[in-house]
């Protein structure tokens, strides 16, 4: 009787995880939906003496990366500042190799280059957020307080200031 039962058990559990392997391949031909291996990697929210723009100007930036194994489109995605995020500003056409990062400058002038957002980042505060082109939210990082010429930057263990 016990052999019995455990000859079902064995079998059981056999056919559960079969069960669950072919699920798992099936989600994944379902849905379709590439992971997306781009996210903010850094910020400035207050520079006041660290690296400037085309402009000579110190201004707010924040490092976009491509954390993939493959080359990641940004072209049509949006960056804003505003919670909830209304109105974002949309990455000019821009593709990222595996590894590489582009910064982005939070400056509100648009006219020194198409890698300048239309907003800035606040020192005391804000909620910054990443999305597809088709307005999905890929990431997201807030902070309260950042002092001047901080860096903000995202580690293993979330955000931290460098
Ligand atoms: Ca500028
Ligand atoms: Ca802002």
């Amino acid at each position: 009787m016990l052999w019995i039962l455990i000859a079902a058990l064995a079998c059981t559990k056999d056919e559960g995880t079969d069960t669950n392997s072919g699920q798992d391949s099936a989600d994944t031909v379902d849905t379709g939906v590439l992971e997306n291996t781009v996210f903010m990697t850094a910020l400035v929210a207050a520079n006041t003496s660290g690296d400037q723009d085309e402009a000579d100007q110190f201004e707010d930036w924040v490092k976009l990366s491509n954390l993939g194994d493959e080359p990641a489109d940004l072209g049509g995605m949006g960056l804003s500042d505003g919670y909830p995020e209304e109105q974002p500003w949309i990455l000019p056409e821009l593709t990222l190799a595996p590894g590489d990062s582009v910064r982005i400058w939070c400056d509100d002038d648009e006219s020194d280059g198409e890698l300048h957002a239309n907003f800035k980042l606040s020192r005391a505060g804000e909620v910054l957020t990443l999305l597809s082109a088709d307005g999905a939210v890929l990431d997201r990082v807030s902070w309260t307080e950042l002092e001047a010429d901080e860096v903000y930057v995202r580690s293993d263990d979330g955000w931290e200031v460098e």
